[in-house]
Protein backbone atom coordinates (compact mmCIF):
# COMPACT_ATOMS: atom_id res chain seq x y z
CA UNK A 1 0.00 0.00 0.00
CA UNK A 2 1.63 3.50 -1.16
CA UNK A 3 1.66 5.89 2.01
CA UNK A 4 -0.69 8.95 0.68
CA UNK A 5 2.26 11.20 0.97
CA UNK A 6 4.19 9.58 -2.00
CA UNK A 7 1.32 8.76 -3.89
CA UNK A 8 0.84 12.93 -3.30
CA UNK A 9 4.36 13.12 -4.55
CA UNK A 10 3.93 11.00 -7.44
CA UNK A 11 1.47 12.78 -8.84
CA UNK A 12 2.86 16.16 -8.15
CA UNK A 13 5.73 14.89 -10.68
CA UNK A 14 3.62 13.07 -13.09
CA UNK A 15 1.74 16.72 -13.55
CA UNK A 16 5.14 18.83 -13.82
CA UNK A 17 6.66 16.52 -16.29
CA UNK A 18 3.91 16.47 -18.53
CA UNK A 19 4.10 20.22 -18.29
CA UNK A 20 7.53 20.20 -18.70
CA UNK A 21 6.65 18.68 -22.23
CA UNK A 22 5.54 22.16 -23.36
CA UNK A 23 9.37 22.45 -24.30
CA UNK A 24 11.68 24.81 -24.01
CA UNK A 25 9.96 28.29 -23.89
CA UNK A 26 12.11 31.45 -23.29
CA UNK A 27 15.59 31.08 -21.97
CA UNK A 28 14.52 33.84 -19.34
CA UNK A 29 11.43 31.34 -17.85
CA UNK A 30 14.39 29.06 -16.40
CA UNK A 31 13.86 28.15 -12.66
CA UNK A 32 17.69 29.13 -12.29
CA UNK A 33 17.16 32.39 -13.97
CA UNK A 34 16.47 33.47 -10.34
CA UNK A 35 19.46 32.98 -7.54
CA UNK A 36 17.56 30.92 -4.71
CA UNK A 37 14.96 32.38 -3.03
CA UNK A 38 16.62 34.30 -0.11
CA UNK A 39 18.72 36.25 -2.19
CA UNK A 40 17.13 39.32 -3.04
CA UNK A 41 17.51 41.97 -5.53
CA UNK A 42 19.40 39.58 -7.71
CA UNK A 43 18.23 39.98 -11.24
CA UNK A 44 16.70 42.75 -13.09
CA UNK A 45 13.91 42.70 -15.79
CA UNK A 46 12.98 43.72 -18.98
CA UNK A 47 11.43 47.05 -19.54
CA UNK A 48 8.02 47.36 -18.81
CA UNK A 49 7.88 44.15 -17.15
CA UNK A 50 6.60 43.88 -13.59
CA UNK A 51 6.83 41.20 -11.19
CA UNK A 52 5.13 40.62 -7.75
CA UNK A 53 6.14 38.39 -4.93
CA UNK A 54 5.29 36.78 -1.40
CA UNK A 55 8.04 34.93 1.00
CA UNK A 56 7.53 33.71 4.09
CA UNK A 57 10.22 33.35 6.35
CA UNK A 58 11.47 31.82 9.22
CA UNK A 59 14.09 32.01 11.77
CA UNK A 60 14.66 30.01 14.53
CA UNK A 61 17.03 30.57 17.45
CA UNK A 62 17.18 28.85 21.05
CA UNK A 63 20.01 28.31 23.49
CA UNK A 64 22.73 31.31 24.27
CA UNK A 65 25.89 31.35 22.81
CA UNK A 66 29.22 33.31 23.68
CA UNK A 67 32.02 33.60 21.61
CA UNK A 68 31.80 30.54 19.75
CA UNK A 69 30.36 28.08 22.47
CA UNK A 70 27.32 27.22 23.79
CA UNK A 71 26.47 29.20 27.16
CA UNK A 72 23.92 27.76 29.80
CA UNK A 73 20.80 29.60 30.62
CA UNK A 74 22.40 29.27 34.31
CA UNK A 75 25.40 31.13 33.36
CA UNK A 76 23.16 33.75 31.95
CA UNK A 77 21.33 34.00 35.00
CA UNK A 78 25.11 34.42 36.93
CA UNK A 79 24.89 37.97 35.47
CA UNK A 80 21.64 38.53 34.57
CA UNK A 81 17.78 38.41 36.42
CA UNK A 82 15.95 37.34 32.90
CA UNK A 83 17.59 34.67 30.46
CA UNK A 84 16.36 35.13 26.77
CA UNK A 85 15.95 30.91 25.92
CA UNK A 86 14.46 30.88 22.72
CA UNK A 87 13.15 33.35 19.70
CA UNK A 88 11.07 32.84 16.70
CA UNK A 89 10.76 35.49 13.84
CA UNK A 90 8.53 35.34 11.14
CA UNK A 91 8.29 37.67 8.01
CA UNK A 92 5.69 37.88 5.24
CA UNK A 93 7.67 40.24 2.64
CA UNK A 94 5.10 41.63 -0.16
CA UNK A 95 7.33 42.93 -3.05
CA UNK A 96 7.44 44.31 -6.02
CA UNK A 97 9.52 44.95 -8.83
CA UNK A 98 9.45 46.58 -12.41
CA UNK A 99 11.84 47.48 -15.24
CA UNK A 100 12.04 50.74 -16.22
CA UNK A 101 14.68 50.58 -18.98
CA UNK A 102 17.43 47.89 -20.00
CA UNK A 103 19.51 49.15 -16.80
CA UNK A 104 17.35 49.85 -14.47
CA UNK A 105 15.32 47.87 -12.38
CA UNK A 106 13.12 49.54 -9.40
CA UNK A 107 12.37 47.15 -6.58
CA UNK A 108 10.23 47.50 -3.53
CA UNK A 109 9.88 45.54 -0.37
CA UNK A 110 6.69 45.63 2.61
CA UNK A 111 7.44 42.90 5.63
CA UNK A 112 5.21 42.12 7.80
CA UNK A 113 6.81 40.73 11.63
CA UNK A 114 6.03 38.55 14.16
CA UNK A 115 8.67 38.04 16.73
CA UNK A 116 8.39 35.70 19.81
CA UNK A 117 10.56 35.33 22.83
CA UNK A 118 10.74 33.12 25.43
CA UNK A 119 12.41 33.71 29.03
CA UNK A 120 13.12 32.17 31.95
CA UNK A 121 14.20 34.15 35.15
CA UNK A 122 16.66 33.39 37.86
CA UNK A 123 13.54 32.37 40.09
CA UNK A 124 12.54 29.92 37.82
CA UNK A 125 9.64 31.60 36.29
CA UNK A 126 8.95 31.95 32.04
CA UNK A 127 7.46 34.51 30.15
CA UNK A 128 7.22 34.87 26.45
CA UNK A 129 6.99 38.35 24.78
CA UNK A 130 5.58 39.06 21.74
CA UNK A 131 5.88 42.11 19.07
CA UNK A 132 3.92 41.73 15.25
CA UNK A 133 3.01 44.26 12.27
CA UNK A 134 4.73 46.52 9.88
CA UNK A 135 8.43 46.25 9.96
CA UNK A 136 10.94 48.95 7.64
CA UNK A 137 9.71 49.31 4.24
CA UNK A 138 12.63 48.58 1.46
CA UNK A 139 12.94 50.32 -1.90
CA UNK A 140 15.82 49.73 -4.07
CA UNK A 141 17.31 51.23 -7.75
CA UNK A 142 19.70 48.39 -9.49
CA UNK A 143 21.20 49.34 -12.33
CA UNK A 144 22.84 47.00 -14.78
CA UNK A 145 27.09 47.37 -15.72
CA UNK A 146 27.80 44.71 -17.45
CA UNK A 147 25.82 41.92 -19.40
CA UNK A 148 26.73 39.05 -22.21
CA UNK A 149 25.81 35.99 -22.75
CA UNK A 150 27.24 34.29 -19.86
CA UNK A 151 27.94 37.07 -17.28
CA UNK A 152 25.99 39.76 -15.91
CA UNK A 153 27.17 42.21 -13.42
CA UNK A 154 24.63 45.23 -11.52
CA UNK A 155 24.39 47.53 -8.45
CA UNK A 156 22.04 48.22 -6.22
CA UNK A 157 21.78 51.22 -4.23
CA UNK A 158 18.22 50.96 -1.73
CA UNK A 159 17.05 52.65 1.54
CA UNK A 160 15.19 51.50 4.42
CA UNK A 161 12.60 53.42 5.42
CA UNK A 162 11.49 53.88 9.08
CA UNK A 163 8.21 52.16 9.28
CA UNK A 164 8.40 49.63 11.81
CA UNK A 165 7.80 50.03 15.34
CA UNK A 166 10.72 50.86 17.86
CA UNK A 167 8.26 51.72 20.63
CA UNK A 168 6.87 47.83 21.41
CA UNK A 169 5.97 47.23 24.92
CA UNK A 170 5.66 43.79 26.61
CA UNK A 171 4.04 42.14 29.86
CA UNK A 172 7.04 41.01 31.98
CA UNK A 173 7.61 40.30 35.41
CA UNK A 174 8.71 43.21 36.00
CA UNK A 175 5.26 45.17 34.57
CA UNK A 176 4.69 46.46 31.16
CA UNK A 177 7.86 47.56 29.78
CA UNK A 178 9.79 48.88 26.55
CA UNK A 179 11.00 45.39 24.89
CA UNK A 180 14.40 44.97 24.30
CA UNK A 181 16.18 45.60 20.59
CA UNK A 182 15.93 42.38 18.77
CA UNK A 183 12.14 42.41 19.93
CA UNK A 184 11.48 46.00 18.07
CA UNK A 185 10.30 45.59 14.32
CA UNK A 186 12.25 48.30 12.86
CA UNK A 187 15.83 50.37 13.20
CA UNK A 188 13.80 53.87 13.61
CA UNK A 189 16.46 55.52 11.38
CA UNK A 190 16.68 55.43 7.46
CA UNK A 191 19.12 53.07 6.72
CA UNK A 192 21.37 52.61 2.89
CA UNK A 193 21.44 49.70 1.17
CA UNK A 194 24.52 49.51 -1.14
CA UNK A 195 24.64 46.38 -3.35
CA UNK A 196 27.00 44.49 -5.82
CA UNK A 197 26.03 41.50 -7.75
CA UNK A 198 27.06 38.67 -10.49
CA UNK A 199 25.49 36.43 -12.23
CA UNK A 200 27.11 33.61 -14.27
CA UNK A 201 25.66 30.46 -16.59
CA UNK A 202 26.99 27.83 -18.09
CA UNK A 203 24.33 25.79 -19.63
CA UNK A 204 22.77 23.64 -17.03
CA UNK A 205 24.80 25.28 -14.44
CA UNK A 206 24.40 29.22 -12.95
CA UNK A 207 26.13 31.04 -10.14
CA UNK A 208 26.52 34.37 -8.62
CA UNK A 209 27.90 36.50 -5.57
CA UNK A 210 26.22 39.56 -3.87
CA UNK A 211 27.50 41.67 -1.29
CA UNK A 212 24.96 43.80 0.52
CA UNK A 213 25.59 46.49 3.12
CA UNK A 214 23.36 48.04 5.93
CA UNK A 215 24.45 51.52 7.02
CA UNK A 216 23.01 53.38 9.22
CA UNK A 217 24.42 56.89 9.10
CA UNK A 218 22.45 58.37 12.26
CA UNK A 219 20.43 57.58 15.67
CA UNK A 220 16.77 57.06 15.36
CA UNK A 221 14.29 59.16 18.08
CA UNK A 222 15.03 56.37 20.97
CA UNK A 223 18.81 57.78 20.70
CA UNK A 224 20.41 54.91 19.89
CA UNK A 225 21.54 53.17 15.92
CA UNK A 226 21.29 49.64 15.35
CA UNK A 227 24.84 48.61 14.15
CA UNK A 228 25.48 47.77 10.97
CA UNK A 229 25.61 44.98 8.67
CA UNK A 230 26.94 43.23 5.85
CA UNK A 231 26.56 40.30 4.16
CA UNK A 232 28.95 38.18 1.54
CA UNK A 233 26.93 35.55 -0.60
CA UNK A 234 27.46 32.86 -3.03
CA UNK A 235 25.52 30.33 -4.75
CA UNK A 236 25.41 27.64 -7.67
CA UNK A 237 22.54 26.06 -8.99
CA UNK A 238 21.77 23.16 -11.52
CA UNK A 239 18.85 22.66 -13.72
CA UNK A 240 17.24 19.78 -14.25
CA UNK A 241 15.03 20.24 -16.49
CA UNK A 242 13.64 23.05 -17.79
CA UNK A 243 11.13 23.80 -14.96
CA UNK A 244 13.36 22.97 -11.59
CA UNK A 245 16.74 23.57 -10.51
CA UNK A 246 18.11 22.99 -7.03
CA UNK A 247 20.32 25.37 -5.56
CA UNK A 248 23.63 25.49 -2.62
CA UNK A 249 24.50 29.06 -1.56
CA UNK A 250 26.43 30.09 1.56
CA UNK A 251 26.22 33.24 3.31
CA UNK A 252 28.48 34.91 5.15
CA UNK A 253 27.18 37.95 7.52
CA UNK A 254 28.52 39.96 10.37
CA UNK A 255 26.33 42.44 12.30
CA UNK A 256 28.05 45.21 14.48
CA UNK A 257 26.76 46.38 17.98
CA UNK A 258 24.49 48.80 18.98
CA UNK A 259 25.73 52.78 19.20
CA UNK A 260 23.79 54.70 22.00
CA UNK A 261 21.14 53.20 24.02
CA UNK A 262 17.44 53.11 24.61
CA UNK A 263 17.43 54.86 27.92
CA UNK A 264 13.83 52.94 28.53
CA UNK A 265 16.02 49.58 28.53
CA UNK A 266 17.95 48.19 31.57
CA UNK A 267 20.84 46.02 30.55
CA UNK A 268 21.46 44.31 33.88
CA UNK A 269 18.33 43.00 33.44
CA UNK A 270 18.39 40.92 30.13
CA UNK A 271 21.51 40.51 27.97
CA UNK A 272 18.78 41.49 24.57
CA UNK A 273 18.69 44.74 25.95
CA UNK A 274 22.68 45.61 26.70
CA UNK A 275 23.42 47.50 23.59
CA UNK A 276 27.22 45.40 23.20
CA UNK A 277 25.70 42.63 23.11
CA UNK A 278 24.28 42.66 19.82
CA UNK A 279 27.07 41.63 17.56
CA UNK A 280 27.64 38.38 15.96
CA UNK A 281 28.70 36.60 12.23
CA UNK A 282 27.58 33.91 10.73
CA UNK A 283 28.07 31.51 8.48
CA UNK A 284 25.12 29.71 6.79
CA UNK A 285 24.63 27.05 4.42
CA UNK A 286 21.56 27.00 2.74
CA UNK A 287 19.58 24.62 0.01
CA UNK A 288 17.20 25.27 -2.38
CA UNK A 289 14.58 24.22 -4.96
CA UNK A 290 13.29 26.73 -7.44
CA UNK A 291 10.09 25.90 -9.66
CA UNK A 292 9.03 27.52 -12.93
CA UNK A 293 5.84 25.48 -13.93
CA UNK A 294 4.96 25.59 -17.57
CA UNK A 295 1.72 25.69 -19.37
CA UNK A 296 -1.25 26.92 -16.59
CA UNK A 297 1.14 28.68 -14.71
CA UNK A 298 3.48 30.27 -17.31
CA UNK A 299 5.51 33.04 -15.31
CA UNK A 300 4.64 32.06 -11.80
CA UNK A 301 7.98 30.67 -10.01
CA UNK A 302 7.70 28.60 -6.29
CA UNK A 303 10.93 28.37 -4.45
CA UNK A 304 12.24 27.35 -1.06
CA UNK A 305 15.24 28.13 0.74
CA UNK A 306 16.43 26.25 3.82
CA UNK A 307 19.23 25.36 6.03
CA UNK A 308 21.31 26.15 9.06
CA UNK A 309 24.46 28.48 9.73
CA UNK A 310 27.42 25.88 9.99
CA UNK A 311 29.64 28.43 12.26
CA UNK A 312 28.55 31.27 14.43
CA UNK A 313 30.36 33.24 16.59
CA UNK A 314 28.16 36.21 18.86
CA UNK A 315 28.79 39.13 21.29
CA UNK A 316 27.33 36.97 24.03
CA UNK A 317 25.06 35.90 26.03
CA UNK A 318 22.78 35.66 23.12
CA UNK A 319 20.27 33.92 21.38
CA UNK A 320 22.17 31.49 18.31
CA UNK A 321 20.41 30.79 15.57
CA UNK A 322 19.08 27.06 14.46
CA UNK A 323 17.58 27.47 11.29
CA UNK A 324 16.28 29.59 8.65
CA UNK A 325 13.75 28.83 6.12
CA UNK A 326 11.79 30.89 3.06
CA UNK A 327 9.51 30.01 1.07
CA UNK A 328 7.89 32.01 -1.78
CA UNK A 329 6.07 32.80 -4.92
CA UNK A 330 7.00 34.66 -7.41
CA UNK A 331 4.80 36.39 -10.30
CA UNK A 332 6.01 38.28 -13.47
CA UNK A 333 4.10 39.46 -16.27
CU1 LIG B 1 11.86 40.17 -10.24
Amino acid sequence: MIHPKFFFLILIVTVLTTLSGNALAYYDDFPDQHAPLGVMGDHLHDPGELMFSYRYSRMAMAGNRDGDDRASTSSVLADFMVAPTDMDMEMHMLGAMYGVNDQFTVMAMLPFVRKTMDHVTGGGAHFTTRSDGLGDIKISALYSLFENESHRVHMTAGLSIPTGSIKERGTTPMGDVRLPYPMQRGSGTWDLLPGLTYRGKHERLTWGLQAQGTIRPHSNKRHYRLGNQYEVSSWGAWRWTNWISTSARLVWSQTFNIEGADGALMPMVVPTADPKLRAGRRLDLLLGVNLAPRGFAEGHRLAIEVGPPVYQHLDGPQLETDWKLVVGWQWGF
